[in-house]
């Protein structure tokens, strides 16, 4: 029996560890793609925090992001930010977020994003937090925020993109 246990504690730990070295712009689920999970420092004290990600629907059927969840926080909630008489505004989307086939929904600051209630601990840039993101039909889909600086506004930190973002704005996407 102890033995057995040890054996079981040493795959869970394996797990974990290769769990971790996966990077957190690929996951796929079912037809879903999810990439570019991240999400900002909190200054000390913020209870509340983002998170950003981009989902990819590579099937026939559309599939709703329902709500997440994780250790990092009280609460985690789908939401949308929009501007309403000049008024920034952000509500809980109670249906979630729909990703209709072949498209793909980017929650990004400004706009769609999690919100993470009552966070244990303030995040820090350069961890990765874990959270389950819950599906209608996909289901339950762990992917790992990683941390960017206070006040980013894009994952940034990618090595594989050629866009180093150096500057401090957004010029990646040219219209
Ligand atoms: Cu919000």
């Amino acid at each position: 029996m102890k033995s057995f246990s040890r054996i079981l504690a040493l795959t869970t730990l394996t797990a974990a560890l290769v769990s971790t070295s996966v990077r957190a712009e690929d996951v796929k689920a079912g037809d879903l793609v999810i990439t570019q999970a991240w999400t900002r420092a909190t200054p000390n004290g913020a209870k509340i925090g983002g998170g950003y990600l981009t989902i990819e629907n590579k099937g026939t059927t559309p599939d709703r992001l329902v709500s997440g969840s994780g250790d990092v926080a009280g609460k985690i909630e789908v939401h949308e930010m929009s501007m309403d008489n000049g008024v920034m505004k952000m509500r809980a989307l109670d249906k979630g977020l729909t990703i209709e086939p072949g498209k793909t929904v980017k929650l990004a600051p400004g706009g769609y994003h999690l919100m993470m209630f009552d966070l244990k601990n303030p995040l820090k840039q350069g961890d990765k937090v874990p959270v389950t993101l819950e599906f209608e039909k996909a289901g339950k889909v762990s992917v790992s925020l990683d941390v960017q600086a206070v006040g980013a506004q894009a994952p940034g930190g990618s090595d594989h993109s050629g866009h180093g973002d150096h500057s401090g704005h957004m010029d990646m996407k040219k219209m």
